[in-house]
């Protein structure tokens, strides 16, 4: 009786909620093999499949987070680095809040092509949170892309910077959110005017 007594003021809360909530499109992008898909599942689920999967054409993949008490919906848009996507993946940038810029830290040309993936992005689109991710940070032995390098081309571009393991789960979490406030705070004003 008492359940029953409570159930329109929880329908009534969850619709508040679901008024409440506020929708950010994410993309991701970058080379094949950077490791965006295993990002993403990182940051959703906490997991990361060891074994080659190539994106084809693209994923969607939706979260929920909450940063400052808002509840945010993030849909986020996993795109295939393959030549052969190129023209699919571009449809998915026209409206995108926020992007995120892969690379491979042990993939000297993944970092170059990083120019490339930008060109990409605003020949679609402006006005947006862009974090850029030095991914595969736990085979540090590896390395062909120096941090420091990194760091000044995303000062110098206004990005986000953070180096990332899908693995590990470093630095992912504290990347999603920084570009996410970042678009909160500044672009969000930008994009209505
Ligand atoms: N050691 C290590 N391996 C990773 C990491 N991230 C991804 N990988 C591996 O790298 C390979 C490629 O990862 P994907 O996530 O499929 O790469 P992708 O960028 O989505 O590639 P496309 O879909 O082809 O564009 C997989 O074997 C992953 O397990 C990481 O942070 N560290
Ligand atoms: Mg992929």
């Amino acid at each position: 009786m008492c359940c029953e007594d409570n159930k329109p003021k929880i329908k009534e809360q969850q619709l508040q909620l679901k008024q409440e909530q506020k929708n950010i499109k994410i993309v991701v992008l970058g080379d094949s093999g950077v490791g965006k898909t295993s990002l993403i599942q990182k940051f959703c689920f906490d997991t990361l499949s060891e074994k080659e999967q190539t994106t084809l054409g693209v994923a969607y993949q939706s979260a929920q987070i909450v940063i400052k008490g808002q509840v945010l919906k993030l849909h986020i848009w996993d795109t295939a680095g393959g030549e052969r996507y190129r023209s699919l993946a571009q449809l998915c940038y026209r409206d995108a809040n926020a992007a995120i810029l892969v690379y491979n830290i042990t993939n000297q040309k993944s970092f170059e092509q990083i120019y490339y993936w930008e060109q990409e992005l605003f020949e679609r689109c402006t006005k947006l949170s862009i974090g850029l991710a030095g991914n595969k940070c736990d085979l540090n032995e590896e390395r062909s892309v120096q941090k420091d390098y990194a760091q000044k081309y995303a000062n110098q571009h206004d990005f986000s910077f953070y180096e990332t393991s899908a693995k590990t789960g470093e630095g992912i979490q504290i990347l999603f959110t920084d570009v996410i406030q970042k678009y909160l705070g500044q672009y969000q004003q930008k994009q209505q005017q």
